[in-house]
């Protein structure tokens, strides 16, 4: 037989040290690009991984963090998504940097880092999205509109396949961040660390008094002590709601717990729609920078 064996290279199979060197880059990049915002790339890099995953759909098993399909239109043009462009730029030296990433696991990985970076608790995290051409982008409307009540809220997060107690505990991120009069049309920030992850949004949604924002711009809150702070429709919803308000109580008493049920749900959602060949105890938990 006349067989010839060509021997191929071995594919590289990273490891946790080379993932771990991934989320040491983008830790650097947030500390060194902080001229931006409130001083950090951090929260929006959290919107982008929960936009990037929060478009699942349970029962068509379509959408979800795989396939990173917000690269391109119609999706990167979805008005949710307005100002998301900041995130994936912000991402794409460290992209260049270790081009085997896919986009879909750094876009994830890039909001675990900057949860823990922002003082968070840690995200276990593991790697096996495959990006997905435009053919894969999912339709517009499967992200919440913050114009609505708690109806909406359990219908989009009940579509993602989330219990009620999950909706609240995943809400507390809007602690971190603030909204743009030029990407969502509302304006200001949440609490008054929007760079540092705390249950601050609880304590305020309990403890504040929240009326409706005098001004032209969409429907918003305004808080009566500084008339600095902000809280959309949806947010309102969750101490308007009976059994959303019994978490929101919980968290805003027992941040030790808030960060446990946040993290456990933030996995989940960073997970939606991907088909891992790993399993959950394989998941990894990233040293941070300091
Ligand atoms: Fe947000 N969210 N979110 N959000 N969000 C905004 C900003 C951030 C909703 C609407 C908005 C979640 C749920 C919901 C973050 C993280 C999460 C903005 C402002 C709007 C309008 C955007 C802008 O103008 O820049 C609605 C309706 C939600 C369902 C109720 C999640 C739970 C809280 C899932 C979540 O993790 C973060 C972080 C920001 C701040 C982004 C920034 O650029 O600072």
């Amino acid at each position: 037989g006349g067989e010839v064996k060509v021997k191929t290279p071995a594919p590289f199979v990273p490891t946790k040290e080379d993932y771990q060197k991934v989320y040491n880059e983008i830790a650097r990049l947030l500390v060194e690009k902080d001229d931006y915002d409130d001083g950090s790339y951090g929260p929006v890099l959290v919107r982008l991984a929960w936009h990037a995953s929060g478009t699942y759909d349970k029962d068509t098993g379509t959408g979800g963090s795989n396939g990173a399909t917000m690269r391109f239109a119609p999706e990167s043009d979805h008005g949710a998504n307005a100002g998301l462009k900041f995130a994936r730029d912000f991402l794409e030296p460290v992209k260049e940097k270790f081009p085997w990433i896919t986009y879909s696991d750094l876009w994830t990985l890039g909001g675990v880092c900057a949860i823990q970076e922002m003082q968070g608790p840690a995200i276990p995290w593991r790697p096996g999205r495959q990006d997905m051409d435009f053919s894969a982008c999912t339709p517009d409307g499967r992200l919440p509109d913050a114009s609505k009540d708690q109806k909406h809220i359990r219908a989009i997060f009940g579509r993602m396949g989330f219990d009620e107690r999950e909706m609240v505990a995943l809400s507390g991120a809007h602690s971190l961040g603030r909204a743009h009069t030029d990407r969502s049309g509302y304006d200001g920030p949440w609490d008054f660390s929007p760079t540092v992850f705390t249950n601050e949004f609880f304590r305020l949604l309990v403890d504040e008094k929240w009326s409706g924002r005098k001004w032209n711009g969409p429907a918003q809150y305004t808080d009566k002590t500084t008339s600095t702070l902000m809280m959309l429709p949806t947010d309102i919803a969750l101490v308007k709601d009976k059994e959303f308000k019994k978490h929101v109580e919980r968290y805003a008493k027992d941040s030790e717990t808030f960060f446990k049920e946040f993290s456990d749900v933030f996995v989940k959602l960073l997970e939606l729609g991907v088909p891992f060949t790993s399993k959950a105890e394989d998941r990894w938990t990233f040293k941070t920078l300091e």
